[in-house]
């Protein structure tokens, strides 16, 4: 049987386990500070529902929905500070996975409780010049089902499971893809002290 890469797009990649345990735990703490300066925010969509993932950002620009619109921005839209440093552990698997020779522009942290999901999507609001970087993703407790696609919104999908520590990788043909989160399966992980799932996509973005 042929592989969900092969099968889907170059370009995409996971790395099952890559983050050990303590490195995790770590990373976690670190992730603490940061939504303590900036705090987690229910995003209203342009279609006027709140989404059911709670979000913040670190790292230079931070992305947003500011009045029914997808954009970067260097500020948290409530506190209207700059966004916290990416964490150094985080830092670190980017560059020791992502072969591009800058930091990520931004770090943006998705919360998941129990029901939250995320829709398939294209992460396509970096700028022309940013899709030639891959967008690196850390998943922190609670597993979920992600939803893999390609080129197309109705082409055809194949799901897997991302665990807690797993890095997923989309650059190349992959960059644009489309994915997105079937649904967590609540409360299997204790990492994380109330339960639920934390994942971080790391990118570039040369359009803000
Ligand atoms: C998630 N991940 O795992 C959602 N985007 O909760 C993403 O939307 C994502 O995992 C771009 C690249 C990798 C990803
Ligand atoms: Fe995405």
């Amino acid at each position: 049987m042929k592989s969900i890469e092969e099968k889907l797009t170059a370009g995409f990649c996971i790395l099952p386990g890559f983050l050990p345990r303590a490195g995790q735990e770590a990373m976690v703490g670190a992730l603490r500070r940061v939504l303590e300066a900036a705090p987690l925010v229910r995003p209203i969509t342009p279609w006027g529902k709140p989404m059911s993932v709670r979000m913040s950002s670190a790292g230079r620009l931070g992305w947003v929905i500011d009045k029914g619109r997808y954009r970067y921005a260097d500020r948290h839209p409530e506190t209207g500070q700059p966004w916290p440093p990416v964490p150094d552990e985080v830092l670190a698997v980017w560059q020791a996975i992502s072969g591009w020779p800058g930091d990520p522009d931004c770090c943006l942290i998705n919360w998941y409780g129990e029901g939250a999901r995320m829709g398939l999507h294209r992460d396509a609001d970096e700028g022309q010049a940013a899709f030639a970087a891959p967008v690196v993703s850390i998943s922190l407790g609670d597993p979920a089902r992600f939803r893999m696609g390609g080129a197309e919104r109705k082409g055809p999908t194949e799901s897997i499971v991302l665990n807690s520590g797993d890095v997923v990788v989309m650059g190349g043909e992959a960059r644009l893809a489309y994915h997105g989160i079937d649904r967590v399966m609540f409360g299997q992980d204790p990492l994380l002290a109330k339960g639920g799932r934390i994942n971080l996509t790391l990118r570039v973005v040369k359009s803000a």
